[in-house]
């Protein structure tokens, strides 16, 4: 195949999978509270922010304390369907903190992630 050819037959597939590309895509953490590295004092609760609604059966996550146990925590999708929040009930200890999530969003694709902030 020469390069022309290659060329276009490319960007009809990129067409092709552009054209194809759902309205609604699965769910990607946007941000979080506090944010993935950060340093700071005991957060009053842990937010983890999405691209897209995502289903509150289906969507939570799990905060691991430096001494390896997991807290607590009663994460809810909030009304916008774009949050999950957990409250925080008592000071967290200084230490690492990694916030394990999971979240459906409307097609249906069980996304997962993690990362870590840490308690001064
Ligand atoms: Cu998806």
């Amino acid at each position: 195949m020469n390069f022309i050819k290659c060329f276009a037959l490319s960007v009809a597939l990129l067409a092709g999978t552009l054209a194809a590309t759902p309205v609604l895509a699965h769910a990607k953490m946007q941000m979080a509270m506090p944010a993935a590295n950060s340093v700071g004092a005991s957060p009053k609760s842990i937010m983890v922010h999405f691209n897209e609604k995502v289903a509150a059966k289906l969507s939570g996550f799990e905060v691991t304390g430096p001494d390896g146990k997991t807290l607590a925590l009663n994460p809810q999708v909030d009304k916008s369907g774009l949050m999950l929040i957990a409250k925080v009930d008592k000071p967290l200890a200084p230490g690492v903190y990694k916030v394990k999530w999971h979240a459906v969003a409307a097609d249906g694709h069980r996304m997962t992630g993690d990362y870590s902030f840490t308690v001064k």
